[in-house]
């Protein structure tokens, strides 16, 4: 432990690493005792994260040490339980069960889920070898049930992810998202209580829920549930009809406008601020602010795109700041670089039985039980699961279970013995993030952004390896790679990275088999020339390459003379370093489309506009009168990362906040318990009673619902929201589930 420290005046070690609880990743530094993370503190050496963190970060220990941790691997006996096994046996037989799916249905029949959470990017980075090797085509994570429709707004728009620059927007604007608790961009909190604190700046937030962001908000626009469609539709038409829109950057940079203009001159503005229940004069108020700031920046999170009409909102947000030109200058939206993109661009089309639209390369989370459950022959066989829990977090718990179950194989990767893992034929445990080298690919900032490499605290806990060595296991069981190609690379490697780029293109420029499972011949070739620790790493200096020749001006302002220099940086800076550099004008060549404008008409979403006019019927009904969010960010809540309950200093068991008129209503007592039933289940939990929540709107927490398991004592406190939602809720562009909007009826027990 090297370079990864650093020393205080009295001689304590730090050493540099990141929280892992959310995309954020702030960098922390951290004092370790006996395999502990003893002492944890926001690290101010960090280029994005300067010092900060949130409440989450300072018990990460109950991730590094839960009792739940898996030590060994695992197969399942005939008699349905497991037993250990060791590795050699495991990647035998993993990879001889997977080259017989292939052999018996094609390798298309294999189908991938996860491949990193909120902190670990590095391991999926290698799943790609053994993946390609078998020709398995078809994947998906979590993004399947978010950003996919986003995504698809995008790349019809300028072909590429945007973030807006909040630290120094004029007026930001927060759609269904509560960056107070869920955080999202870096400082969040701090950047909050300075524009609340800034008689200059505004905060407009669209949101049911009087959040802890909505209280710090100049206009929170309060709508009813899943009907901000009509809110935003309305916000975009004052713009339009009171002329606020940015005629010369329209004019310079967009093609489309007159056609998106001509459809939102039509809008009845009344009549939409009717719809959504917000004031008419609130929602021009809101849009004036927006058109007369020299600067705005707009996040548009899960309150939308887990919403009825996501699509279309995440749409309509897209033309508040492009409608007034808030691109590619400071506080305003931008495309950004990538280290490593997390949309993939080139879909496989459709899902092969249910022909759902795969997006960003991403099968749809909600359809992925009707993908197995059938007698199709294209069904998926068999599947590998990494770092997700898609038993417990995607829709209708107990039909991705009894999917899951109909499998020839699973394979499941995790830390923990996850509701996932229990399903599966085969688990294999994981050093964790703590234990390895390792990285996340969420770098979405503008015109700084950072790269964090992080090194390891501690050794793998015995039984347990990086995913990079899995992987690399795996594809060595396959066979597909002849020892022999490696060597040259190998040498070349331990002269030093020049010797080793040279080598590299000649090598895969002369063998077709290498360009295949480029991250494994990475790992195996120039991993071991790495600092002790680190081989996995080695995936990183092909990125490195690849950025470098993307964005060579950018990187180069940020001092990388090229690929190699950028990926030395990377090694040397165990707190983070930035890697791209941007002038503001660069965000036009950043647009992906030929001629660099945004194409600002999809004739799709107009026609969706258009369609607001008529009724939509609601999806509560008198059985089901109360919509339910199900799965709500609060402040102990970290998706399934965290599984043991003593993490949560406060609200252990995960509330139902149900507004006073409800409570009244239902006879529900604060404190009590409410039965919790929708179509697709029912469950228990304690009640809440809060201000915050409007009449008839409801919300549980994610994240909970986890069993626990400490010795002989098992513990599931809260409720998992996927016990309550359906699959085919969801989104008509992107498949994307409503889980902010589940129908529900609630009773006194
Ligand atoms: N503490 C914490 N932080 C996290 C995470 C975590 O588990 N815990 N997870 C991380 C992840 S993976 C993600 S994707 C992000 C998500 O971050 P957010 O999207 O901010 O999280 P949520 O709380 O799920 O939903 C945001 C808001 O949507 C609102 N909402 C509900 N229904 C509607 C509606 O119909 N319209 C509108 N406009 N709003 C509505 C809710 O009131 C809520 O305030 O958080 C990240 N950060
Ligand atoms: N009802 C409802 N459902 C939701 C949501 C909601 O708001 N409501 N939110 C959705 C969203 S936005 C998201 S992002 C998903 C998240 O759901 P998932 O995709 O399931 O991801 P995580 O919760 O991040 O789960 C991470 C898993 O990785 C494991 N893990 C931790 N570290 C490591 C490691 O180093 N290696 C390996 N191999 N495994 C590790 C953990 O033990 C855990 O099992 O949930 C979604 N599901
Ligand atoms: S939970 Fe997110 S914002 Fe909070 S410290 Fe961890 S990475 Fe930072
Ligand atoms: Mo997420």
């Amino acid at each position: 432990m090297t370079s990864g420290t650093a020393t205080n005046a009295t001689g304590t070690e730090w050493h540099h690493t990141a929280c892992i609880l959310c995309e954020c990743n702030c960098g922390i530094v951290v004092q370790v005792e006996n395999r502990t993370l003893a002492k944890v503190r926001g690290d101010k050496d960090h280029p994005a994260s300067r010092g900060y963190t949130c409440n989450k970060a300072l018990r990460l220990d109950h991730y590094q040490n839960s009792a739940g941790r898996l030590t060994t691997p695992m197969r399942r006996r005939p008699d349905g339980e497991f037993e250990p096994v060791d590795w050699d046996t495991a990647i035998a037989e993993v990879a001889e069960g997977f080259q017989r799916i292939a052999k018996t249905y094609g390798g298309e029949r294999i189908f991938y889920y996860g491949g990193g959470g909120q902190g670990n990017h590095l391991g999926g980075a290698y799943s790609g070898a053994f993946l390609r090797a078998l020709g398995s085509r078809y994947r998906s994570n979590a993004l399947a049930q978010e950003k996919t429709g986003e995504a698809w707004v995008d790349a019809h728009l300028y072909g590429g992810h945007t973030r807006g620059e909040f630290e120094h927007a004029e007026v930001s604007v927060f759609v269904g998202k509560n960056p107070w608790m869920s955080q999202s961009f870096p400082r969040a909190r701090v950047v909050l209580n300075e524009i609340a604190r800034d008689p200059a700046r505004s905060m407009i937030v669209i949101d049911p829920v009087l959040t802890e962001t909505a209280a710090l908000a100049d206009h929170h626009l309060r709508v009813r549930p899943g009907t901000d469609a009509w809110c935003l539709a309305a916000l975009a038409a004052v713009l339009v009809q009171e002329n606020l829109c940015d005629e010369e950057f329209l004019t310079q940079h967009v093609h489309g406008a007159d056609a998106v203009r001509e459809v939102l001159r039509d809008v009845d503005i009344a009549e939409n601020a009717r719809r959504c229940g917000v004031a008419e004069e609130q929602i021009r108020a809101a849009a004036r602010r927006i058109g007369r700031a020299t600067s705005v920046s707009v996040f548009e999170d899960l309150g939308v795109q887990q919403a009825p009409n996501s699509t279309l909102c995440s749409y309509l947000d897209k033309l508040l700041w492009i409608l007034t030109g808030n691109f590619a200058k400071p506080g305003g939206q931008h495309l950004h670089s990538t280290f490593a993109p997390l949309f993939g661009k080139s879909g496989v089309g459709r899902t092969p039985v249910t022909g759902a639209p795969v997006i960003a390369g991403l099968v749809p989370s909600n359809v992925v039980p009707e993908e197995i459950l059938t007698d199709h022959p294209d069904r998926f066989r068999a599947m590998i699961v990494e770092s997700s829990n898609p038993a417990h977090s995607v829709a209708a718990s107990a039909r991705v279970r009894a999917a899951l179950q109909e499998l020839e194989l699973l394979v499941v990767i995790d830390v923990a013995m996850t509701e996932t893992a229990r399903l599966a034929d085969y688990v294999l445990p994981a050093a964790t993030q703590f234990e390895k080298a390792e990285a996340t690919f969420f770098n979405l900032e503008f015109p700084h952004n950072t790269f964090h490499l992080r090194h390891r605290l501690f050794e793998p806990l015995q039984g347990t390896l990086p995913e990079p060595e899995i992987w690399a296991r795996l594809v060595r069981a396959l066979g597909v790679v002849d020892e022999a190609e490696l060597q040259p690379l190998r040498r070349a490697a331990e002269a030093g990275l020049a010797e080793f780029t040279a080598a590299f293109f000649t090598a895969v420029a002369s063998n077709p088999t290498l360009s295949k499972v480029l991250p494994f011949v990475l790992y195996e070739t120039l991993g071991p020339a790495l600092p002790d620790g680190m081989a996995g790493a080695a995936a990183l200096w092909g990125l490195a390459q690849k950025t470098a020749m993307t964005y060579p001006d950018a990187v180069r302002r940020a001092g990388h003379a090229d690929g190699n220099a950028l990926f030395e940086a990377i090694l040397a800076n165990p707190a983070g370093v930035t890697f791209t550099v941007h002038e503001y004008a660069e965000d036009f060549t950043l647009i992906d489309h030929p001629d660099h404008k945004i194409a600002l008409e999809i004739p799709e979403m107009l026609d969706e506009i258009r369609a607001l006019r008529n009724q939509q019927a609601p999806l509560t009904s008198s059985e089901f009168p109360i919509v339910l969010s199900a799965g709500e960010r609060r402040a102990y809540t970290a998706n399934d990362i965290i599984r043991d309950p003593a993490w949560r200093r406060r609200d252990p068991e995960g509330a139902l906040r149900v507004s006073p008129h409800d409570a009244e209503e239902l006879g529900l007592a604060d404190g009590g318990r409410a039965r919790i039933t929708t179509a697709a289940g029912t469950a228990v939990a304690r009640v809440e009673i809060s201000d915050a929540m409007l009449p008839g709107h409801a919300s549980l927490p994610n994240g909970l619902g986890l069993d626990y398991r400490d010795g002989d004592r098992v513990v599931v406190p809260g409720v998992a929201p996927n016990a309550l939602t359906s699959t085919e809720w969801r989104d008509p562009y992107a498949g994307t589930p409503w889980h902010k909007h589940v129908p529900a009826r609630l009773e006194a027990v």
